[in-house]
């Protein structure tokens, strides 16, 4: 027997609380979905990954389980190469593929800095920064979730933000509580003046601050190259304004600023289309789907060669993902521009023992400790997987959650 063999990978779904956050799909519903990974080795020792969840992605980490036991948790590229077999042809997407290898990347990676005691980060070939700075992500909100079907209203600390007053406030309790000094709104939600509106209101309150504005493509090209225009001087970049390679490419062509993506370039095969067409000029990388933290560094290297921007992506998520993008962008020199995290919107549901990450001055401390640097909390994770299967919620539907209470509510891209 050998002890770096993986002996199982326990797969565990679970649900956590979620602000009323509004985004050109509709509204957060008041659970977030995510699937915690433990991957075991012969030896006892445990890796951790973290994954969006819902139903599709649930089975294709049970489909992942069963091909992994047996394999050598150093052996990554077999591994990876395993699970894309199994998941194929069911799963034709390369992106869709990549959430599954990608979550059990981390959890191998994690195992292997527990074995040889060193952080991830080391295994990446070493942190080029002790810290990582992060954006504080802001977002139009209710002041909490209305009550529903005998539900009781459930209230939050940030309160409401629906104009730019109320945006500015929300920074200020953001950079009060966690000392950003980057700012990105999700946008998307009121026509384009009121966020225009908003993100002059930020620029005056935030001098100097780094900002950026994301609608989801919410955006015809025109409205796209308008807001471009509107906000020359104010944004360090603007995100995913229109759909598509090609509608980025024609927003690009006059936008007086760079345009970043995390929607038309999310698989290796958009790069080519992407870069021939000048179509974006920063990319935003998220692990969870290029494959895995070292995909995700080969990544950046290509985006160098390409002269390609670097800044990161997030979902809502948990600490087990947090530390894994603090261990990627402290390993990728070419990483300018502070990362995405929800995670203030969701720490406090946190299943990992509280701790080592914290978000202070804006930014994380790469954890120093072996693996990704945290542990698990196995009461809170318990917990939380019963509130995934008393919930019934099996899917994420922003659209589906906002017609409860606006039943008018139509989902259109693009809807200016
Ligand atoms: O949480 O509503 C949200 C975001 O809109 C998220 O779903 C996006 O994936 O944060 C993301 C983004 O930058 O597009
Ligand atoms: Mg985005």
């Amino acid at each position: 027997m050998s002890a770096t063999r993986i002996r199982e990978l326990i797969v565990t779904p679970i649900a956590f609380g979620d602000p009323p956050l509004l985004n050109s799909n509709g509204v957060h519903e008041p659970l977030a979905l995510r699937i915690v990974l433990q991957l075991v080795l012969e030896d006892g020792t445990v890796g951790l990954g973290e994954s969006p969840g819902g139903t599709a992605r649930l089975e294709r980490l049970h489909a992942a389980a069963k091909v992994v036991a047996g394999m050598d948790v150093f052996d990554t590229t077999a591994v990876s190469a395993a699970i894309d077999a199994a998941l194929l042809p069911a799963v034709p997407s390369s992106h869709e593929r990549g959430w599954t290898t990608s979550a059990v990347e981390v959890a191998c990676l994690d195992a292997q800095g527990r074995l040889l005691g060193r952080p991830v980060s080391d295994l990446l070939g070493g942190k080029v920064r002790d810290a990582v700075p992060f954006a504080a992500y802001l977002f139009y909100k209710w002041a909490g979730h209305p009550a529903l079907d005998g539900r009781a209203a459930i209230r939050d600390d940030w309160g409401e933000a629906l104009d730019p007053a109320g945006i500015v406030e929300q920074a200020r309790l953001m950079q009060e509580r966690h000392g950003f000094r980057s700012f990105k709104l999700k946008g998307g939600v009121f026509p384009p003046d009121e966020e225009i509106a908003a993100m002059r209101a930020l620029a005056e309150a935030f001098p100097g601050q780094p900002l950026r504005l994301d609608p989801n493509a919410a955006w015809t090209v025109e409205t796209s190259k308008y807001v471009a225009r509107e906000l020359d001087g104010v944004l360090e970049y603007l995100e995913d304004p229109t759909q598509g390679i090609g509608g980025m490419a024609e927003v690009a062509e006059d936008s007086p600023m760079p345009l970043a993506t995390n929607m038309c370039v999310i698989a290796w095969e958009h790069l080519k289309p992407a870069v021939e067409q000048d179509a974006i000029q920063v990319l935003l990388t998220d692990h969870h789907y290029w494959g895995g933290l070292r995909r995700t560094r080969e990544l950046a290297a290509v985006c160098k060669a390409f002269g390609l921007a670097l800044s990161m992506h997030s979902n809502s998520h948990l600490g087990i993902s947090l530390a894994a993008m603090t261990h990627v962008a402290a390993a990728i020199p070419n990483i300018g521009h502070s990362c995405d995290t929800h995670y203030p919107w969701n720490s406090a549901d946190d299943v990992i023992v509280p701790g080592v990450l914290e978000l202070r001055d804006g930014e994380v401390k790469v954890p120093t400790g072996p693996g990704l640097g945290v542990e698990l909390d196995h009461d809170r994770l318990e917990r939380l997987h019963r509130r995934y299967v008393d919930s019934g919620m099996r899917s994420r539907d922003d659209t589906g959650y906002m017609r409860r209470f606006q039943p008018e509510y139509e989902l259109r891209l693009p809807r200016w």
